[in-house]
């Protein structure tokens, strides 16, 4: 397809071969980008390696978002490497996994903040850090969920960070527009990954996409990776500040 022919980017929030950010990687590298990944932690490093061999990859090192010390090692390897990238992929969130079930009152204030910090903020974090490198414009992206809109059952406060990380991706649209840079996010249908293994009832909410979603059916990695293509390059050079939908349809019955 060649879509992405010549543009290099970076892709964060690879665990492993069913990682949202892994469906994102193998579209762009079919359409002809250059990636760089991140692992967090020396546990995920040995998945992230092979992964990355598999599409010609670098490896930008180890990365904990709640450590901005290594958001920087990131982006100083990457301007060393390349001196400047065209794209941003942000797929990581985080939050205790006793608190994505009960009620949302329970939260406590210390889950909320580092909830916040990893799922919202850190999104910000790389994006100021990105835009010193996008130096003839470029796009970046997010993932988020529908519970960011709407209650959706054990989401609780994940739900609360993806409204402000939806928000975010506003401001920092408004922000950063003039330097040709566009910030938008796919809101992904429920797709069984690590991140989601920690969320209550988890595969009846699967079962009930596939019973009362438009489509009939969930959205695969690969749907979300094609979307995100469509976001990254120049195919959606008009677009910014969206919330881009890959949910079969859920949200305009749910
Ligand atoms: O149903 C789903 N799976 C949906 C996921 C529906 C809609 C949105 N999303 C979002 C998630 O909220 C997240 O923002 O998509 C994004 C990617 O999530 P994923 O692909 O579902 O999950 P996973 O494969 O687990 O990747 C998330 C990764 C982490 O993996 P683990 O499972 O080890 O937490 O985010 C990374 C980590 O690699 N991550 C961090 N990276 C750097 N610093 C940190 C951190 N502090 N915490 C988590």
């Amino acid at each position: 397809r060649g879509l992405m022919e010549g543009k290099r980017g970076l892709i964060m929030g690879v665990a492993n071969n069913r990682s949202i950010a892994w469906g994102i990687a193998k579209a762009l590298k079919d359409a002809g980008a250059e990636l760089a990944l991140t692992y967090q932690g020396d546990a995920l490093r040995k998945r992230v390696e092979p992964l990355a061999a598999e599409l010609d990859a670098i490896v930008a090192g180890h990365c904990d978002v709640t450590d901005e010390a290594t958001i920087d090692a990131v982006f100083s390897t990457l301007e060393e490497k390349w001196g400047k990238i065209d794209f941003l992929v942000h797929a990581i969130a985080f939050s205790d996994k006793d608190e994505l079930t009960g009620r949302y009152v329970d939260t406590s204030a210390d889950n909320f903040s580092r909830t916040m910090q990893i799922s919202c903020y850190s999104f910000t974090a790389v994006a100021q850090r990105a835009e010193k490198l996008m130096s003839d414009g470029g796009s970046m992206l997010t993932l988020t969920y529908y519970g960011a809109e709407k209650v959706m059952p054990h989401y609780n406060v994940m739900g609360v960070a993806k409204a402000a990380l939806e928000a975010s991706v506003r401001y920092l649209a408004a922000d950063l527009g003039k330097e040709k840079i566009r910030v938008n996010a796919i809101s992904a249908g429920p797709i069984k990954t690590l991140a989601a293994s920690g969320i209550g009832d988890f595969r009846y909410i699967l079962k009930w996409n596939e019973y009362n979603t438009p489509l009939r059916r969930t959205v695969t990695i690969e749907e979300v990776g094609d979307a995100a293509l469509f976001l990254l390059s120049d195919l959606g050079r008009g677009v910014t500040g969206e919330i881009q939908h890959v949910d079969s349809g859920y949200h305009v019955v749910g």
